[in-house]
C-alpha cells in the first residue's frame, strides 16, 4: 500500500554579506508559501540558509565571525518562519550557524514539525576544507576553523508522518552517514549544502563536481532504501560561485525532481514512503544479509593503512 509524503526542497540563490536576516527570511517564507501550494507536506532549506557562507572568509576578529551565528533558535529575526509554517500546516528542516550557551560554535540543522515545535537537531559532523588561511586561494574553506565537530552524531526522529534523519552538505560524500541512518530505519533524509563549483586544492572539472554530488546521493539512497531531499544554497554569492542541484531522490536511485536553475527555486514530489519497502525486504534487508564482523575496520581505523593479514 502506498503510503505519501509531500516533499519540497527550497533551493536558495545567494546570500550576501550585506543581506540582513529579515530580507533572507521574506523570501523563504515565499517558498514555503509556493510549497503548500503545491501539495508539499515538509520543507527542506539550505545548510547556513539565513547568512551567506562565511567560512568563504578568512577573519580574524571572533566578534565579526559571531555576527553569523544565532544565539537561540527560533529568535526574533526568524519567528515568522516558525509562525507561517505552523499556519500552513508545513514541517521544516533549517540549517544555521548556532552558538551556544557555552560558547561553542556548531554548524546545526534543525527539524521543525508541524505545529512548530523543534523536534530535532543535527550537528555538522564532516567539516571539509581547512583551520589555516590560504591567501592564494580564490576564496576559503574554514569549517575546521570556525566550527566545532558536531557531538550528537546522525539520529532518525519519528515525526512529519515519517522517519526522517538530518545530515549536512559534505556528510553526503560518507556512507557511513546514511548507513547509520539506515540502520535506525529512517525512510527520508534530508539535507542542505554550499558547494563551491571550484576545487581549490586541484583543477577539477565544474561537471565533475556537479557528477558527483549526484552519483554519491543517488547511491546512498538507494543502498540504503530510503528517499534523499537535498538543498542548494547557489548562484555566485559574495564572489564564489556554488552549483545549484538541489533534488529529491527515490529508493530506486532515481533523481525524480531537480532543480533548473541557481536561484530561489521550490521542487516538490509526492514521495511513495512505501517504495523502499521491497529494497529492505529482499536485496537490502540488513538483519539477513550485512556482516558487521568484517567491517571492524571502519571504526577502528579513521585513516587508511597497510593491509591487514
Ligand atoms: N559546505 C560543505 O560542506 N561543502 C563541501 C565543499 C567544501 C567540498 C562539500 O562537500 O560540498
Amino acid at each position: 500500500m502506498s503510503r505519501k509524503f509531500g516533499l519540497a526542497i527550497a533551493q536558495m540563490g545567494p546570500v550576501h554579506r550585506t543581506d540582513t536576516r529579515m530580507q533572507v527570511v521574506k523570501r523563504l517564507l515565499e517558498m514555503l508559501r509556493e510549497a503548500k501550494s503545491r501539495g508539499a507536506e515538509f520543507v527542506v532549506l539550505p545548510e547556513l540558509a539565513l547568512t551567506t557562507f562565511f567560512p568563504h572568509h578568512w577573519m580574524e576578529d571572533q566578534s565579526e565571525v559571531d555576527r553569523f551565528f544565532e544565539r537561540s533558535m527560533p529568535n526574533p529575526d526568524v519567528q515568522p518562519l516558525f509562525d507561517e509554517a505552523k499556519q500552513l500546516g508545513l514541517g521544516f528542516y533549517l540549517g544555521y550557524a548556532e552558538l551556544t550557551e557555552r560558547g561553542e560554535h556548531y554548524n546545526t540543522s534543525i527539524l521543525i514539525d508541524r505545529e512548530g515545535k523543534i523536534v530535532g537537531r543535527y550537528r555538522k559532523v564532516h567539516l571539509p576544507g581547512h583551520g589555516d588561511h590560504k591567501p592564494d586561494a580564490p576564496f576559503q574553506l574554514l569549517e575546521k576553523r570556525y566550527f566545532l565537530v558536531g557531538d550528537e552524531g546522525f539520529k532518525v526522529w519519528s515525526t512529519v508522518g515519517t522517519k526522517i534523519g538530518m545530515c549536512i552538505c559534505n556528510d553526503r560524500r560518507w556512507p557511513e552517514t546514511f548507513r547509520v541512518m539506515g540502520l535506525q530505519s529512517a525512510e527520508v533524509v534530508v539535507l542542505g549544502y554550499n558547494t563551491p563549483s571550484h576545487n581549490i586544492h586541484w583543477n577539477e572539472s565544474p561537471h565533475l563536481r556537479m557528477f558527483h554530488h549526484q552519483l554519491l546521493l543517488q547511491a546512498h539512497a538507494h543502498e540504503n532504501a530510503l528517499w534523499v531531499g537535498a538543498a542548494a544554497k547557489c548562484g555566485f554569492e559574495d564572489g564564489c560561485h556554488m552549483f545549484g542541484g538541489s533534488c529529491i531522490v527515490a529508493p530506486t536511485g532515481e533523481i525524480v525532481a531537480q532543480a533548473s536553475t541557481e536561484g530561489d527555486e521550490v521542487i516538490t514530489y509526492n514521495c511513495d514512503l512505501s517504495l523502499g519497502d521491497n529494497f529492505r525486504k529482499h536485496v537490502f534487508d540488513f538483519a539477513r544479509h550485512r556482516r558487521p564482523e568484517h567491517y571492524r575496520l571502519i571504526v577502528e581505523r579513521v585513516g587508511a593503512g597497510d593491509p591487514i593479514p
